[in-house]
């Protein structure tokens, strides 16, 4: 597949506490650096995500009295599945993994900083009507396809995947450019949401320029 200038690529999340060692740790998180750093350079234009919580986040179950981390609730949007504290701003945690280095990214796009509203999508927040903003840079800016890299699989590049596809852009997800927090669980019925949607599945050695 070739890579044109309305092409963007989104890299998603890599920060302390989604990679080994970090509060909401992705098995295999860090790996993903590697193949995000062959990949980059075929791209003119890189964005970045970077999950942005402040401190009492309604996403933590810190918050709660009598709740445990990934247990759901029910929230006013819906169900929120509960986490460790994690990303919160200005943390060692939410820093960006200090192996990343994409020093040409045009955009960091942060989400997650409302205190009552999580954000797994880069494009809606958890509420799916609150935009983040990131559709209307893009679309802004020209963009046509987006590829998608980076943490974690299931979640955030999940729904940002979606949102993306539902937006209007051409959508391919760099599968082995990214990790799941519960791939055991989530799959299949991941990869049957993307077919359904129109998203597209390939491997970084698919990419040329
Ligand atoms: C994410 C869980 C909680 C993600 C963010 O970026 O995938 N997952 N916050
Ligand atoms: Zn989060």
């Amino acid at each position: 597949m070739q890579i044109t200038p309305q092409d963007v690529l989104i890299v998603v999340d890599i920060q302390n506490d989604f990679c080994p060692g970090g509060a909401l740790a992705v098995p295999e998180g860090d790996r993903v650096i590697d193949v995000i750093h062959r990949v980059a350079p075929l791209f003119q234009h890189v964005v970045l995500t970077q999950d942005w919580h402040p401190e009492g986040h309604t996403s933590f179950a810190s918050s709660y009295a009598t709740r445990e981390p990934f247990e759901q609730v029910e929230l006013s949007y819906g169900q929120q599945t509960l986490w460790p504290d994690h990303c919160v701003q200005g943390s060692k945690g939410a820093e960006f993994h200090p192996a990343l280095r994409l020093p040409q990214a045009e955009l960091i796009l942060r989400k997650g900083f409302r205190p009552h509203v999580d954000s797994y999508s880069a494009f809606f927040e958890n509420d799916h009507t609150t935009p983040t903003g990131l559709d209307g840079y893009l679309r802004e800016r020209g963009f046509k396809r987006v590829f998608l890299a980076g943490l974690a699989y299931d979640y955030c590049v999940h729904y940002s995947a979606i949102d993306a596809r539902r937006a209007g852009f051409e959508t391919i997800v760099l599968r082995d450019a990214c990790r799941a927090i519960d791939l055991k669980a989530s799959e299949s019925r991941i990869q049957a949401e993307f077919a359904q949607a129109g998203v597209v599945e390939i491997t970084s050695a698919q990419l040329s320029r």
